[in-house]
């Protein structure tokens, strides 16, 4: 599962290629690729590097986009001639394969399609997509708290509502619209008018057990200002998430350890442990329950307490003591 991407060698070459807002607003995008990867269980590296390379054509003038149209067989429509910034994500992964080397096609397809989306996408090219247009670093689009709140329960529909308003504004604006951007309109439109509730019979019998058994090993190991929300009736992500922080990455990962093996000992084991080397931001998924370990900073930064606060809050001491 470990890909060897160079990450700071691609770092440091992006910041010869991008001016200074464009490089700031990639590292927007790459920390919020990277979070969503973690949930909708994406390919971490991929989705970091397709982030930071997403927009390594941007700055390039007319002249070299041309020229590398040319060199790499890339179709300029008439259209595209007119405003050459519409091809600056086919462009990218050109560059992305070529001058960086990226052979992933899924990295690839994910850069070129960032601009319009398309069709039937991958979870990649759906999380680069929506990362692009929510970064911190966004301000101006409309709708743009409520999209940053629904895509971290469903992709899709934030998906769907950044087209719907980016149709929108190229309507208003008169603007060209690409027939890829229109497609994947229709496309999701249509997704979300078909699908209706989802309702999963979820087995919830033995998540009050791990939920003490959890909570007692987090406090014994002093995780600092541990919260359990219930969010049963908000997604079928998982029907708690336990948070909480530690002091540094030792004791993070401490915290982890601790955890996972007094659940194991119990007889649960995770499906998935994300980012344990990272260690700003750990998760230990159980299925009905979620683990997020965070440092102080990324608990503050991602925090997940407000974007799931439609959800209940248990009292933590209770299950504790019982
Ligand atoms: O490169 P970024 O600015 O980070 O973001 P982007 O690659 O998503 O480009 C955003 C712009 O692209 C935004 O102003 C909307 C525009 N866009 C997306 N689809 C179309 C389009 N512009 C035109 N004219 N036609 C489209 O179909
Ligand atoms: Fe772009
Ligand atoms: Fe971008």
């Amino acid at each position: 599962m470990q890909n060897n991407y160079n990450i700071t060698g691609i770092r440091n070459h992006l910041l010869k290629q991008l001016s200074e807002n464009r490089y700031e607003h990639t590292l927007g995008v790459e920390k919020t690729a990277v979070s969503l990867a973690k949930l909708y269980n994406v390919d971490i590296e991929k989705a970091r590097v397709a982030a930071l390379l997403h927009d390594c054509a941007k700055n390039l003038s007319d002249d070299k986009k041309l020229e590398l149209c040319e060199k790499y067989n890339i179709e300029v429509t008439e259209e595209q001639k007119k405003n050459l910034d519409l091809i600056h994500a086919e462009i990218g992964s050109v560059i992305a394969k070529y001058e960086y080397e990226i052979d992933d096609e899924d990295i690839l397809n994910a850069i070129t399609y960032h601009t319009t989306g398309k069709p039937n996408m991958s979870n990649l090219d759906k999380i680069i997509y929506v990362s692009d247009y929510i970064e911190p670093g966004r301000t101006k689009a409309p709708n743009l708290d409520e999209i940053r709140r629904v895509v971290m329960k469903d992709l899709d529909k934030a998906l769907y509502m950044i087209l719907s308003d980016t149709i929108n504004y190229l309507k208003t604006s008169k603007k060209y619209i690409v027939p890829t951007t229109m497609e994947a309109y229709e496309y999701y439109k249509n997704i979300l008018d078909t699908t209706g509730e989802i309702n999963m019979e979820k087995n919830t019998d033995n998540s009050m057990d791990l939920l003490k058994t959890a909570l007692k090993a987090l406090d014994d190991k002093l995780a600092e200002d541990i919260q359990v929300l219930d969010i049963r009736d908000l997604t079928v992500i998982a029907d708690y998430f336990i948070i909480a922080h530690g002091n540094n990455k030792s004791h993070i990962k401490a915290l982890i350890d601790r955890t996972d093996e007094v659940l194991s000992k119990n007889g649960y084991e995770p499906k998935q442990v994300e980012g344990y080397n990272s260690a700003s931001w750990i998760l230990l998924d159980y299925g009905n329950i979620i683990i997020h370990i965070f440092s102080k900073e990324d608990r503050l930064f991602y925090d997940l307490e407000r974007i799931w606060s439609d959800g209940k809050k248990i009292d933590v001491k209770s299950l504790i003591e019982d």
